[in-house]
């Protein structure tokens, strides 16, 4: 299949799986994936398709993503029991694979570690956990302005301004806080301390 095709028929597939809304945000993810595969030398066709499949397990309830783990072998962490819909990120990966015919281990750890990061992600890895923050339809939070700026400056500094924002906002609203995304951060802080 060309290349073109397979992302038209990505954006279709998805279209018909999530609401209008989140797929206006799939589309600016996409797009400003891309934007930053062009600034930062990654493939600009894999931060598409995994532009288009990061939020795949989005638009689905808790007991279905759930349901998805136990049935697959999907290790599912405490906190991810109680806030399911975390999982999207696992559950988005697995489908990938198996329902999107992925084959790249950089897309699917992409779609894996879109919502916490992970230690020493690959560029890719950055570029979606970034998108999925800035993209345009991204709802206003505070500093966004300086973020988007950021992040074709330097992706690392954009990623830990993001996790801070983000545990800050966890905090602020009583959100439980995945031990993943404090490591991450704490990595990302330490890596800006050292260079
Ligand atoms: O799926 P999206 O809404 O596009 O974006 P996302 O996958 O980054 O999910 C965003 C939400 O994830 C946001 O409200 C913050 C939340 N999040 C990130 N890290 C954690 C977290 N939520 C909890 N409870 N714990 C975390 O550690
Ligand atoms: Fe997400
Ligand atoms: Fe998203």
């Amino acid at each position: 299949m060309k290349k073109n095709n397979d992302l038209k028929h990505l954006r279709k597939a998805i279209k018909k799986r999530q609401d209008a809304k989140r797929f206006e945000h799939t589309m600016g993810v996409e797009f400003t994936a891309a934007a930053l595969a062009m600034r930062y030398d990654e493939s600009i066709q894999n931060a598409r398709v995994a532009g288009i499949l990061h939020d795949c397990a989005k638009c689905m309830s808790d007991e279905k993503r759930l349901a998805i783990c136990d049935r697959h072998g999907i290790m599912v962490t405490d906190i991810e029991r109680r806030n399911p819909f975390l999982l999207h990120a696992k559950v988005g990966a697995y489908l990938a694979e198996k329902k999107y015919g992925v084959r790249d281990q950089n897309i699917f750890n992409a779609i894996k570690f879109h919502t916490t990061g992970r230690e020493a992600m690959s560029t890719l890895e950055k570029i979606i956990f970034v998108a999925d923050y800035i993209e345009p339809g991204r709802r206003r939070v505070p500093g966004l302005p300086e973020i988007r700026k950021l992040a074709f400056k330097d992706l690392d500094a954009a990623v830990l301004q993001i996790l801070e924002n983000t545990l800050n906002y966890l905090r602020d609203s009583g959100g439980e806080i995945d031990p993943m995304t404090e490591v991450t951060c704490n990595y990302y802080r330490e890596k800006a301390r050292r260079e």
